[in-house]
């Protein structure tokens, strides 16, 4: 997957060569490119906001550094993997507007062959960026829950961590994708390891049965359970 990101804070992104997400960009599974905004900007002081048209609160961001950003990566892209693949590019931009982002869209997304995230800093963007890159190919606005940020440069962290870790070997063992919650719509069950009893405190004992099947049904009635008392609203729909 190529993942293309556009801040005007690019090592928000350093951390991405942490951990698991780091190997799959070293190990070619995941290309990644992280670009500065103002790189795209012609005057002394690098300007990427202006004041709201028609009066109010705050900055808002212009749409001419963005258009030349976007359009220099939508350039580079159709020679390279997308066209080929029928697989135009979709741009995502955080915002507390936004659709809410979930596991379900996570794993929709593991399937896009090019990503590219645009971060808002701000009030927001002009909203002719959004029309422009609308009128040409697929975006999506996303929220990651009901509250605001600064920036969209946490919430893409975010989202980039829980799309990457479900591309085809970026995490070692699939199986412990598919057991962790919200995989099945509820919250996970809780886990135990060794020693069998720790400051009096012992695991439940069907762990130490060996019979799977009491173990299975255990597992899923916790997470029933879980699931009712923290989030009824999963078991709604
Ligand atoms: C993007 N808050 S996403 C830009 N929850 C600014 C604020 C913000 C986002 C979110």
């Amino acid at each position: 997957m190529r993942i293309d990101i556009v801040s005007i804070f690019p090592s928000y992104f350093d951390t991405l060569d942490l951990s698991l997400l780091g190997k799959a960009k070293d190990r070619g599974l995941l290309d990644l490119r992280v670009h500065d905004l103002r790189d795209a900007t012609h005057d002394r002081h690098r300007t990427v906001d202006d004041t709201p048209t028609g009066g109010g609160a705050g900055m808002v961001m212009k749409p001419e550094p963005w258009g030349e950003m976007l359009d220099e990566i939508l350039l580079d892209t159709d020679s390279a993997t997308d066209s080929a693949t029928g697989n135009d590019p979709l741009i995502i931009f955080p915002s507390p507007a936004g659709e809410v982002f979930t596991q379900r869209m996570a794993r929709e997304l593991a399937h896009e062959q090019h990503l590219i995230f645009g971060c808002g800093r701000y009030e927001g963007i002009d909203q002719r960026v959004f029309d422009e890159y609308s009128a040409r190919g697929r975006v999506r606005l996303v929220s990651l829950g009901d509250y605001v940020l600064n920036g969209g440069e946490v919430a893409v962290l975010a989202m980039i961590e829980a799309i990457g870790r479900l591309l085809p070997g970026v995490v070692g063992n699939p199986d412990s994708l598919v057991e962790e919650s919200h995989e099945d719509g509820l919250l996970e069950y809780p886990s135990y390891t060794k020693p069998p009893v720790w400051r009096g405190r012992e695991v439940p004992p069907v762990l130490l049965s060996g019979n799977h099947g009491a173990i299975a049904a255990w597992r899923h009635e916790q997470s029933l359970e879980r699931t009712r008392q923290v989030r009824p609203d999963l078991l709604e729909g």
